[in-house]
């Protein structure tokens, strides 16, 4: 007997329990204790009905992802599901929980499918690069139609029960435990009450309009991506018979599988799970019941709105009346983007601003708040004087946090009696849905106050990130180097426009100077105006984008920048190719071509030598970390897998070898990290530094 498939007989009716934990991922182990379990019941003759059901959380949620990439083990899945599919016993499958992917295939080869209420179906694999390939382009569309099957397979969506029973993917719905469903639906199908049938005997209505129209919409919305496309022509193959259609069903899913997108998104997969597993994981967290938020600006207002969204009261300080007004007209206005967008009702959000969000300027205000997140100017001297202010009024026991986005968590904390109860909170903008929370660990942080961090990343449905203190921590130190190669590359010879469209070609969703040009380019103004004084004379000086500024040009909110904007519509700013050559030709530069490639090569070498750096410092914790970073927060392509995952794909000895060629030109800025050059010499790679923590 298998140990995560075992059998039960209950009189004429055979039970079949499934028992992988965490999720019965449809790993080597459970192909074949199914195989197994149905070969020898269907040759039994006094077995009558089948049932296989799911124990602990789920059904089938899917393949085991974890098997991908390596040598494929026999039975393979769609096999398994033909087997069953093909048993002459009737087989009954109990879903419950999240069943996808080739859990749900396994249940449409069943002969018919009972939902316990609440259970969610779906064909996620678009997700992680793939598409479904045990049947689920061939047998939905038997099932659903064709335009129901196209909306599933090519969103990966969710459906909830309701739907999923409407749309004809359940054939039952009840309200009881998996094994005492199986025992029901089995006795109905024993007293004719519950039919059964071959989905791969179902004819399937063709629908040309709907197959063409579904590819060029796929084709305009993930114009970087394989598998919605292939995920398009399986589904129009199911007008085939069966066994033809699921042979032309394996060779898109092979050409899937053999995609290094599928290894990028199922890294990505992997990214968003990994970064919980910190060293303070077993600390106890503190209770979070109350916030306080000081400060309501763009990023005080979104991290209130993300926390009263997650069910939280809030209670947040501004100066005045007329600040609080704004910061309500704010907290509204990302509400009321929620609601359109179908995450909330209009009489939750009524809810939400009535009973849980207290606005005041007093900060005694804060005294009962389990955790407070000062979210003011970027100011060394402001944040000390407000977090001096918190020690006096903060209950004992509530974590004071900062939302600096560079910042030494550690000079603020020792301004306070508490430093143990001071971490770092960096939300991205906007804050209430970018995923990305930086959780900034301070030298004498304390684990349980850590933990609380990454509860509450948790809770308000955020991907939380360890970062140690540094200026920028992980995902703007990064950044800051990096960016600079984009100026370095318009004063060599390329234009904005064909730096950011390289970058676009290669998956961002929008290049360096369309973003500068989005977040205002008097921010890097003040910023480089600050560090001036720091700036080493070695680096090089690209004052292009002051000479912008000096015009009252800060991008989109003044209308130019790079670009000139027209309410939607953006072209290059011509006067900008005035300011450019002008630069050029102060500098004594003959400007030179570059390749799409070349721009890319320049700008992702920068990202991984810096990103290599904040591994080497101990900043990250693993370089999966700094990829969810960038994943989650800076719009990174998800189907790359994120910047050091990328690195491995180019190698350590190839990265080194590009900088030394860089380095020609500029030493100071191009040098080999110590990491990336033992990587070289060792044949090792950072998913070697993944595997050890
Ligand atoms: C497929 O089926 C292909 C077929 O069409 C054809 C084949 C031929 N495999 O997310 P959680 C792990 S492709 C291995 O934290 P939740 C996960 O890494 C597959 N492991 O829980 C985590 O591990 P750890 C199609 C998996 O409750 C733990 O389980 N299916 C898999 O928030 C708990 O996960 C999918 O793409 C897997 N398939 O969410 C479904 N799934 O504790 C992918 C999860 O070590 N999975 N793990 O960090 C999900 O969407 C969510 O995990 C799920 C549960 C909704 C199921």
């Amino acid at each position: 007997m298998s140990e995560v498939v075992t059998t039960e007989r209950v009189g004429a009716v055979a039970l079949i329990a499934l028992d992988n934990p965490p999720v019965n991922a449809a790993s080597h182990a459970l192909r074949n204790g199914i195989q197994d379990a149905i070969a020898t019941l269907d040759a039994d003759p006094e077995v009558k009905v089948i049932a296989i059901y799911g124990k602990g959380r789920t059904f089938i949620a899917g393949a085991d992802i974890r098997e991908f990439g390596k040598p494929p083990k026999e039975p393979h899945l769609p096999n398994l599901c033909t087997q069953i599919e093909n048993c002459a016993t009737p087989v009954i499958s109990i879903l419950h929980g999240t069943t996808l992917g080739g859990g749900l295939e396994v249940a449409q080869a069943t002969h018919a499918r009972i939902g316990i209420t609440g259970v969610k179906v779906g064909l996620p694999e678009v997700l992680i690069g793939i598409m479904p390939g045990a049947g689920g382009t061939q047998r939905t569309p038997r099932l659903t139609g064709v335009p129901a099957a196209l909306d599933m397979i090519t969103s990966g969506r969710h459906v909830p029960t309701e739907e999923a029973h409407k749309i004809g993917l359940l054939d039952q719905v009840v309200d009881l435990e998996p094994r005492a469903a199986a025992l029901s639906a089995a006795q109905d199908v024993l007293d004719g009450k519950l039919e059964t049938r071959r989905t791969g005997q179902i004819a399937v209505t063709p629908d040309e309009a709907a197959i063409t129209e579904w590819r060029t919409r796929m084709a305009a919305k993930h114009p970087n991506l394989i598998s919605p496309l292939k995920c398009v022509d399986g589904v129009a193959a199911a007008t085939l018979p069966i066994a033809e259609g699921m042979a032309e069903e394996r060779r898109l899913f092979t050409d899937c599988m053999d995609s290094p997108q599928r290894a990028g998104l199922i890294h990505a997969f992997f990214a968003e799970r990994a970064v919980a597993k910190i060293p303070e994981a077993t600390a106890t967290s503190r209770d979070i019941a109350s916030i306080g938020v000081i400060g309501g600006g763009t990023m005080g207002s979104g991290i209130a709105t993300a926390a009263l969204m997650a069910g939280l009261p809030v209670a947040l300080i501004e100066r005045d009346q007329q600040a609080m007004d704004k910061t309500a007209a704010t907290i509204t206005g990302n509400l009321d983007g929620a609601v359109k967008r179908g995450k909330m009702t209009a009489a939750t959000r009524d809810t939400i601003l009535a009973d849980r969000l207290t606005l005041a300027t007093d900060f005694a205000t804060l005294n009962t708040a389990d955790l407070i997140i000062e979210a003011v100017f970027e100011e060394m001297e402001i944040k000390k004087e407000i977090f001096a202010r918190l020690d006096t009024i903060a209950k004992p026991g509530a974590i004071l946090a900062s939302n600096t986005s560079f910042l030494d968590i550690d000079e603020i904390a020792a301004g306070t009696s508490r430093p143990a109860d001071v971490l770092g909170l960096h939300f991205f903008s906007p804050a209430h849905i970018m995923r990305l929370l930086e959780v900034v660990v301070g030298a004498q942080t304390d684990p349980g106050v850590v933990a609380t961090g990454f509860a509450l990343a948790k809770k308000l449905r955020k991907v939380g990130v360890r970062a140690e203190v540094c200026d920028g921590f992980i995902g703007n130190r990064i950044l800051a180097h990096y960016r600079k190669v984009a100026d370095y590359l318009v004063m060599d010879g390329a234009s904005p426009w064909e730096v950011d469209s390289a970058l676009e070609d290669f998956g961002f969703a929008m290049g360096p100077f369309a973003v500068s040009d989005l977040a205002g380019l008097d921010i890097g103004w003040a910023t480089r105006k600050r560090l001036a004084a720091t700036k080493p004379p070695e680096e090089r000086d690209v004052v292009i984008a002051d000479r912008i500024c000096e015009n009252g040009w800060f991008g989109r909110k003044t209308g130019k920048g790079y670009y000139v904007h027209d309410g939607r519509d953006s072209s290059p700013n011509p006067v900008v190719d005035q300011i450019v050559e002008a630069e050029r030709k102060a500098a004594g530069i003959t400007p030179r071509d570059f390749t799409d490639d070349e721009i890319v090569n320049r700008y992702m070498t920068a990202m991984i030598s810096e990103a290599a750096r904040v591994i080497e410092d101990g900043i990250a914790l693993r370089p999966i970390d700094v990829d969810a970073v960038y994943l989650f927060g800076y719009g990174f392509p998800r189907f790359r897998g994120g910047p050091l995952f990328y690195a491995d794909q180019i190698g350590a000895a190839t990265l080194v070898e590009r900088i030394h060629t860089y380095a020609e030109e500029d030493a100071h800025y191009w040098q080999v990290p110590d990491i990336l050059h033992q990587m070289a010499r060792n044949g090792t790679a950072f998913a070697d530094l993944n595997k050890e923590s």
